[in-house]
């Protein structure tokens, strides 16, 4: 029986050192030490012996049983260590390879030059004001001083709707729809797309995106409206440009005024402005007795254009990546 023993702990661990997979090893464990495994069967002859040999041959087998299950743990451990190793090299990154490019995006000119504008005006006091593209006869001509029959609609002629609505031909009806719904004292500012019929060419557009300013208050004047205009306009192109007003006229603003900037040894004409018509006050229900105010407005597409030296608006709309790619 004690060379049986001896056997048994050879081949157990020849066997045990031998496998290289877990699954296997337990199966070996299974088959030397399990409940029916050999080592039991070895034992189960133990009535067999002399009373005598027995303490001998049971504590030989202890140290068998100890022997072969060290050396299970011990391959478990390696063959457990391996199988990580093994894992750890298959996923290893490469950190040599080349990465994907993904190129940042950026800020289209258009909305570069809204952006700054709206800073601007933000810095004096003004809130952001936005409205419906689709608009009312009455908010974006009526309430403006504009009536059906004025010769200003022909300049202005735009896109209606089945049903008599258009698409607004400036962000004044925005102003419109909030000095309705607020109480002076007010500063906003709209930005936004508006439409108007036009043949497109190299310096029009349909569609174009306008920015209207309007402040109403107790004793504005016109020199609140220069001086407004004014550091709106250094703030924008530098603090040492000439600035001059042309007088003109819209339907909205009595009296109204062009206004030029000298830019690259040209004068260029930027912006529209004027003092709120009191047409225009009586409309919203404010009393032109008491409230005065001043507006302006003008195209993003031509201030980006004068700032960024673009030759055709078109450009601004095409989404070309290498003309984008500059700014
Ligand atoms: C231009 C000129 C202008 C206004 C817009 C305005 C708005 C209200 C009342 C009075 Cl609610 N006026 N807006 C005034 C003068 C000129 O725009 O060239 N736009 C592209």
């Amino acid at each position: 029986m004690q060379e049986q023993l001896k056997e048994l702990n050879q081949v157990a661990v020849n066997a045990i050192a031998s496998t290289d997979n877990l699954d296997e090893l337990d199966k070996l464990r299974v088959k030397y030490l399990g409940k029916k495994g050999e080592l039991s069967q070895i034992l189960r002859g133990m009535g067999k012996l002399a009373a005598q040999e027995r303490p001998a041959v049971g504590s030989q087998a202890n140290v068998v049983k100890e022997e072969v299950q060290q050396n299970l743990e011990q391959r478990k451990q390696a063959l457990q260590q391996a199988k990580i190793a093994a894992q750890i090299e298959a996923e290893t990154l490469d950190v040599t390879m080349p990465g994907v490019n993904r190129p940042l995006g950026r800020v289209h000119p258009l909305n570069g030059v809204v952006d700054r504008v709206l800073d601007i005006f933000v810095g004096l006091g003004y809130t952001v004001a936005t409205g419906p593209q689709i608009e009312t006869d009455y908010y974006n001509f009526e309430a403006l001083n504009t009536p059906k029959d004025h010769p200003a609609r022909d300049m202005q002629d735009t896109f209606y709707l089945p049903g008599g609505n258009l698409l607004r031909t400036h962000t004044s009806s925005v102003q419109i729809r909030y000095m309705e719904n607020n109480e002076p004292p007010i500063r906003i500012i709209a930005p936004g797309r508006v439409y108007r019929r036009d043949t497109v060419d190299a310096t029009h557009s349909a569609v174009f995106n306008q920015v209207e300013i309007l402040a109403i208050d107790q004793g504005l004047k016109f020199t609140d409206l220069k001086g407004t205009i004014k550091e709106f306009l250094q703030r924008m192109f530098g603090d040492e440009l000439p600035v001059q007003f042309r007088t003109s006229y819209f339907p909205f603003t009595e009296p109204s005024a062009e206004v030029d900037v000298q830019w690259k040894g040209k004068w260029l004409e930027v912006m529209g402005c004027g003092m709120v018509d009191p047409n225009v006050l009586k409309a919203v229900g404010y009393d032109p007795e008491i409230y005065t105010g001043f507006a302006a407005g003008f195209g993003v597409e031509r201030f980006a254009m004068v700032l960024h030296q673009i030759d055709d608006i078109r450009r601004l709309y095409n989404s070309d990546l290498r003309f984008l790619n500059q700014f």
